[in-house]
């Protein structure tokens, strides 16, 4: 029982034990028609996904969920349901939790220990295009609460003010990305952008940049979810994630 807080995110839900991947079965309900809202939880994955193909250790204790959203969107603007995300869950899960939680750009969850960074949580952004127009889309977000993380990763149940299990998480998360997502409708993304940037924690750190000379400074991310970066010569670049990978340290 979820207990749910949302007006619209959760309501067509679905529990597994144990799937492959949260992301392949909500992809698979997009294309059958499934609503916006539709959320699919699973408490185990055999074959979690991250993004480029790499992987997602997803055993039992922690937050395995997908939803379904059908916003108007541009090709072009994709990348920005990730930046919804990211920020709505980010803050969501500070308050739940009164724990630190930052991203690391693009579409990670992190907390600060010592001088590194260690991952608690990921985001998955998977699109269905249908011609020259967007169909619909699934957000996959991945927690660590009580599950076993691979090395130099964290779980976020040990640092939380309060002993919650998975359900309270999950409603918090949904009802997090819901108001995000709301937030994007009446504001814009010009309100996300400013939101996801206060959760940054690459602000201010030096970079290079292929096809740049010298360090550059990150001061921040575009409308289309793209890292600026300054260079000392004043000029700025646009990095696209598929460009530039940042490190865990500090
Ligand atoms: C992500 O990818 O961070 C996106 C993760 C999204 C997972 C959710 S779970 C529900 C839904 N269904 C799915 O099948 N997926 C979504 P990326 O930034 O590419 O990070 C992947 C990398 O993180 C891996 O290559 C590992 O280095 C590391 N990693 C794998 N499992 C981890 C874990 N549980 N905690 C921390 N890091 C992990």
């Amino acid at each position: 029982q979820l207990h749910l807080k949302t007006e619209t995110l959760g309501h067509g839900f679905h529990l597994y034990e144990r799937i492959d991947s949260t992301n392949r079965l909500a992809m698979e309900f997009l294309r059958e028609g499934a609503a916006e809202g539709t959320t699919i939880l699973a408490e185990q994955q055999t074959g979690g996904r991250g993004s480029n193909g790499r992987q997602w250790e997803s055993l039992p204790g922690g937050l395995y969920l997908s939803v379904i959203l059908r916003p108007q969107l541009k090709l072009a603007d994709i990348f920005q349901l990730t930046l919804v995300a990211a920020f709505g869950v980010a803050q969501s899960l500070g308050r739940l939790t009164g724990a630190d939680v930052r991203l690391k750009w693009p579409n990670d969850l992190v907390i600060e220990q010592g001088r590194r960074l260690a991952k608690v949580g990921g985001i998955l952004t998977e699109t269905r295009i249908q011609g020259d127009r967007l169909a619909g889309a699934v957000v996959g977000i991945g927690i660590n609460w009580d599950n076993p993380v691979p090395a130099e990763a964290a779980r976020l149940k040990p640092l939380s003010r309060r002993d919650l299990d998975l359900a309270p998480v999950a409603a918090a998360v949904l009802l997090g990305l819901e108001q995000s997502y709301q937030l994007w409708h009446q504001r814009g993304i010009e309100r996300i952008v400013s939101g996801y940037e206060r959760y940054l924690v690459n602000l201010g750190q030096a970079v290079e940049v292929p096809g740049h000379d010298g360090q550059g400074r990150i001061i921040g991310i575009d409308e289309r979810g793209a890292l600026r970066v300054l260079f000392l010569d004043g000029g700025e670049a646009l990095v696209m994630p598929s460009e530039l990978r940042l490190g865990y340290a500090l």
